[in-house]
Parts: C-alpha cells; structure tokens; sequence
C-alpha cells in the first residue's frame, strides 16, 4: 500500500495534537509526518510512532511534497495557507469554519456524506465540534422518520476554547478568583450562554454554524433547526439536549434500535440503573453517546434525547483523521 505524506497544521494546540495521536491509533499509512506551527512553537517536538518529531516553522513552502494537510490553527491561518497547499496539490482537511458554507468545499461527517470527500477541489472542510455530535445522531432518524424541527441547547466543555479555556477553568478552581482570560465571565460554578461572536439578530455564531451546518451536511435547507449555545465548566466533551419532530409517527423502541445500530452511535440509556451519557464517560472515546430517548408528547412525532461527545476528537481530530482515511481507501 501507498504511504502518504501528512503534514498537521496548527500541530501543537489541543486538535492538532489530537489529530497526530488518531493518525497513530488509528494506523493510517503515514509515511512521514509534518507538524507544523507558528514560530513561536516550532523547534519542539511531537512524539509519533515512538518517533520525536520536531515541528517546523508553518510557511507556504513547508507543504511541497505533501499529499495531505490537515488544518487546525485557526480561521485566519486556514485562509491564508490552505490556498497554498492546494496549489501544492496537497488535500487540505480543515477544521476551521473559514470555507464549510463555500459550495465548492464539501463539509463532511463520514457516518451521514461520506461520499462528499470525493468531490473536493483541494479543501474537504470538518464541521464544528457541536454539529458533527448532532448529526451523527440525526442522521439514522432522519432516514428512517424524516425530519422537521430540531431544537438544541449545548453544554460545552471548556476545551472548546483551546488550551486557554482549560486553563481558566483550572485556574479559577485553584485560586478560587475569576479570571477572564478565555472567556468574558468567571467559568468556574458558572454557566455562560455565549460561544463565539454574536450576531446582527442576537445569536452567537456558535449557534449559526449548528443551524447551517447541518442543513448543508444534510442536504436537506428545509430541516428547521434552532439552537443555543452555553459554555459550561466541564472538560472530557459536549453535551446536547436535543428536541425532534420528526415527520413521520414512529415507536420509541424502534428508534431507540435504529440508533444503537447506527454507525458511531453508542446508546446508553437505562434510567433505572441511572445510566445515561455524561462527558466523562465521553472523554477519549471516539463514539457519539446518546440516551434519555423519550418521546415529547408536547408535539407531534416529538423526540427529546441526550447527545454527548469528545469535542477534541469526534468533534474535531477523530473525524478530520476519518476524512483522511476515506480519502486513502478511496472508498
Ligand atoms: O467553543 C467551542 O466549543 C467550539 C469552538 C470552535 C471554534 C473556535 C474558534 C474558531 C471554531 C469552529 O470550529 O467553528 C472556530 C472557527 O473556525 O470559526
């Protein structure tokens, strides 16, 4: 089999460290390994394969010889070095929202369009981490009953921010004093409805890319979809509170099967044994986690569950490294 040349952008964050350990677990064909960061990072090294491997300096020139570069550094650096690598002839995977609305870009979560890859023209774009978890679980209901209307409400990890957002929760839990550095208010014992910028109609661009994303990841613009976004002081993943119309009447036992036997779905849901998803069951594993699956007898063919999810790796790296793999296989 071929070995491919995979360069990691934005190598030394919390994704981009991620993405090099998936590549490792998951034993894809790397014949050599790039990390790449800016110039403050680079010169440290990466451990891949039992292998340091130091990171060098992210220029346009870094990715000559590369087949495949995935982005993890930012929109800014998305849009400035992902053109480059396609001119390169290097697959770009990129993990920031700089192209996922361009009709040209494919946006991918290989349970629901893993047919998309194919149609790239250099860039395949990883949804955000609180949609890819959505989708995966939408995805069997909405082959099976359709779908109407989703409403979710988020319960993001702090990791969401990066390492800065850790480190503000960690340090206010140890200096018991709010400290502002990730985000606007105290995290710590706090609950902050607002993820990313808000928007001229007073939603946060968090709460855009779910709504849009998913209709593109769908393909479907006629799925209502409303959300809201809430940072909570929690690390191992996300978690959604999810409400569904969907069209068609269904039995709740039937559509709990058809999500167990989904593709990167885990259902865990046994209230009398109060067993249901949590971020630390969550944490490290690369499933989506959905339980407390009940019908909504507020609406018709209603549905309520629960969605939790590792942000950092099938919120980010384990699906960016999935889209690698399709690409490889070619199938
Ligand atoms: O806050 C979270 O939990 C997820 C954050 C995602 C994020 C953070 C900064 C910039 C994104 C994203 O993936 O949508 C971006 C961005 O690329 O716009």
């Amino acid at each position: 089999m071929k070995s491919w040349k995979i360069a990691v952008a934005g190598a030394t964050g919390l994704v981009g460290r991620k993405m090099i350990q998936v590549l490792e677990e998951r034993n894809l064909p790397v014949g050599k390994l790039l990390p790449l960061a800016s110039e403050r990072s680079a010169g440290t090294t990466i451990s891949f394969k039992g292998e340091q491997i130091k990171v060098e300096i992210l220029t346009a020139a870094a990715f000559k010889g590369m087949d495949i570069a995935l982005f993890s550094a930012g929109g800014a650096v998305s849009k400035g070095f992902a053109p480059e690598a396609v001119k390169r002839k290097v697959v770009v995977i990129d993990n920031s929202s700089a192209f996922r609305m361009d009709k040209k870009v494919p946006l991918v979560v290989p349970e629901v369009n893993r047919k998309k890859v194919f149609r790239h023209n250099g860039i395949i774009a990883n949804p955000n981490c609180s949609t890819i978890q959505l989708v995966v679980a939408l995805k069997p209901l909405y082959d099976k009953y359709g779908i109407k209307r989703v409403v979710v409400s988020t319960y993001q990890s702090v990791t969401g921010a990066g390492k800065k957002g850790a480190a503000q929760l960690e340090a206010e839990l140890k200096n018991h004093t709010p400290e502002m550095t990730a985000f606007p208010h105290q995290i710590a014992f706090n609950a902050i409805p607002h993820i990313d910028v808000f928007m001229d109609d007073d939603s946060t661009k968090e709460e855009w890319k779910i709504v849009n994303e998913t209709k593109k990841i769908m393909n479907d613009e006629d799925i209502e979809v409303t959300a809201t976004c809430v940072r909570i002081p929690v690390l191992g993943g996300h978690s959604e509170a999810v409400n569904v119309q969907l069209r068609k009447k269904f039995d709740i036992e039937d559509l709990r099967a058809i999500l167990k036997e989904s593709d990167g779905v885990t259902v865990i849901d046994d209230p009398a044994s109060n067993r249901y998803p949590m971020p630390i069951l969550a944490e490290d594993k690369d499933d989506v986690f959905v339980g407390r699956i009940r019908r909504d007898p507020t609406i018709e063919n209603g549905v309520n569950m629960w969605v939790v999810s590792d942000n950092l790796r099938k919120g980010a790296a384990t699906n960016a490294v999935q889209i690698a793999d399709v690409l490889i296989r070619g199938k």
